[in-house]
């Protein structure tokens, strides 16, 4: 029963993505050969070649962190611009190596009006202790608050409990955000 919900998200997933593809508000979301667009100075990140997501293949985002204390860690994107009153289908893929301390992905979708004010925080998250070295998606739908003027998606992982010294790593890859005309947008 799960793995029949796993391939329907999957299959619902890479429908919405392959009709909308040249619509990706996302700069860089499919890291084809870097991670520009991409940014937070706190941790250690870089591009490998190696590993990818299921819909756009090689090139990922490789993100780690040597702070083991159960935390949250990862990369930001450049501010997207938005309508508000719209509503954006957002997605991404990630993958805990079975040799990482790392348990769970999630990202935040934040909301931010001309002056740079955040208006609002919504998130998607997985499980804690997901299967390990396989491609996970995340995906939800939302809404641009009222008055905002762009959004940044901060992709992250959970690293394991407090005391571990290994290295917490993983990776992202395939990360949309698409205008979703399914519903319908602006205020009444
Ligand atoms: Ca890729």
């Amino acid at each position: 029963m799960k793995s029949t919900v796993g391939i329907l998200i999957i299959t619902l997933l890479s429908m919405s993505i392959e009709r909308s593809a040249a619509q990706n508000l996302v700069a860089n979301g499919t890291f084809d050969a870097n991670i520009n667009g991409w940014d937070n100075p706190f941790i250690t990140s870089e591009w490998v070649a190696s590993e990818g997501g299921p819909i756009s293949g090689s090139g990922a985002m490789r993100i780690s962190t040597s702070n083991n204390n159960n935390g949250l860690f990862g990369m930001n994107s450049d501010p997207i611009s938005v309508v508000a009153g719209n509503w954006y289908y957002t997605a991404a893929w990630f993958m805990t190596p079975a040799i990482s301390v790392s348990e769970r992905g999630l990202y935040f979708i934040d909301w931010y009006d001309s002056d740079e004010v955040q208006l609002l925080r919504d998130a998607v998250s997985s499980e804690y202790g997901v299967v390990d070295d396989v491609w996970l998606p995340l995906e939800g739908d939302f809404r641009a608050p009222e008055n905002a003027s762009f959004m940044i998606i901060r992709l992250r992982l959970q690293s394991g409990i407090p005391g571990q010294i290994e290295e917490a790593f993983g990776f992202w890859d395939d990360a949309f955000v698409l205008v979703d005309s399914i519903f319908f947008s602006s205020f009444d």
